[in-house]
């Protein structure tokens, strides 16, 4: 964050907050957009500058973010509430592009899973999320990034990286990028079902990570589904696989240990439980043989992301240091290769777990 504190202050005032700023600080781990905490005299809200070298269209972003709340909101469903401009705007556009939520009190982000119960609990969350959107019409959302879960153009931009390899940094990586190249005949299930019809077209959130859910500090139970940037037309298993990527490996998503990084099974299960005991209602025979399968396919296609944003200098994932994408790139190149070896003991529990 580059404003300082008055200028925050500043551009904190031109929101229709209740009471007087009292402070302003930076809060939460996103990787995407820089978060800060604004206390006032009266409540407390998030303040957010959206990313704009990402989220390209931010007019079309926030159209999607009110579309999708206020249609939860309708139906008594907890989510962001979008505090807007004074002007009457969602959104404070510019060279620099910020919104506001009202901060959701009373609840905790875990950056990593407690225990299989809270597991459980956020699977359900996410599964109940795409339940309530499944009536949402759909051709109202813009899609924020293109081809955001299609892997195989993943693969191809990784490719590109690789032949252009503006860092030199290929020579280094390459044990990970034979994996990727390797693996290539495997990346296309999710978008060839979509393409051909097989696999419904839901309302996805596309990035189900555990901080993007606020859990009750009381019950652990799911209270809100948040950071809807990346909420567009999706696969069931996107949501799915994204989660046990990021929840249900025993290691950080940084970890360079790789030793520590594997599939924690008793998190799958406890996670697939949760989510199939949601959708088990809805999902149809070819989505549950794929969603295991979507645990291997998140996987390796974040790694293949972080791989290429390290190809290309890093200049999409925020870093802590040089080698922060390729670290990460281990990482999940190490737990998808564990999940792949796991599958038919992973569909059997998704199997058991729709019954
Ligand atoms: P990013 O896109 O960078 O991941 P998020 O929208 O996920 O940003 O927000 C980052 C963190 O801020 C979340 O993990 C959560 O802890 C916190 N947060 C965001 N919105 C709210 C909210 N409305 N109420 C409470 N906490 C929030
Ligand atoms: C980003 O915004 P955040 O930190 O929740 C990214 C996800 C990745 C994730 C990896 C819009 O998520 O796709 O899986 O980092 N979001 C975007 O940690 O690219
Ligand atoms: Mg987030």
């Amino acid at each position: 964050m580059i404003e300082n504190d008055k200028d925050l202050r500043l551009i904190v005032s031109l929101f229709n907050i209740e009471g007087e700023i009292t402070m302003i600080k930076p809060y939460g781990e996103g990787l995407i957009n820089s978060t800060l905490l604004v206390t006032t005299t009266k409540r407390r809200y998030i303040l957010q500058r959206i990313n704009t070298n990402v989220f390209k269209q931010p007019n079309e972003l926030m159209n999607n973010i009110c579309a999708v709340t206020e249609y939860l909101h309708a139906r008594g469903v907890e989510t962001l509430e979008v505090v807007h401009t004074k002007a009457g705007d969602p959104f404070l556009s510019g060279e620099i592009c910020y919104r506001l939520y009202v901060f959701i009190e009373d609840t905790v982000t875990y950056q990593k899973v407690p225990d299989t119960k809270t597991f459980y609990n956020c699977g359900k969350a996410f599964g109940e999320f795409q339940n309530q959107l499944s009536s949402f019409d759909a051709s109202v959302l813009t899609e924020t990034i293109l081809n955001f879960h299609n892997t195989p153009t993943r693969f191809e931009a990784f490719k590109k990286a690789l032949e252009a390899d503006v860092c030199g940094r290929a020579a280094e990586c390459k044990q990970e990028i034979d994996f990727v190249l390797k693996h290539a005949d495997t990346y296309y299930k999710a978008v060839e079902g979509l393409r051909d019809g097989s696999l419904p077209l839901r309302v996805t959130h596309n990035d189900t990570k555990i901080n993007n859910i606020l859990m009750d500090n009381k019950t652990n139970v799911g209270r809100a589904i948040i950071d809807l940037d990346t909420v567009m037309p999706g696969a069931m298993m996107y949501d799915f696989g994204d989660s046990i990527r990021s929840g249900a490996n025993t290691a950080a998503e940084d970890e360079p240990d790789l030793d520590k990084v594997h599939l924690d099974f008793s998190l799958f299960k406890a996670y697939a439980e949760g989510f199939c005991s949601a959708v088990k209602e809805s999902i149809t025979k070819k989505e549950k043989e794929l969603l295991a399968y979507g645990a291997y396919l998140m996987t390796v296609e974040c790694g293949i992301r972080f791989l290429t944003d390290y190809l290309s200098g890093d200049t999409y994932f925020k870093i802590k240091y040089p080698t922060h994408n390729i670290v990460r790139t281990r990482a999940q190149l190490r737990l998808a290769s564990e999940i792949e070896e796991n599958l038919d003991k992973m569909n059997e529990v998704v199997f058991n777990a729709c019954k």
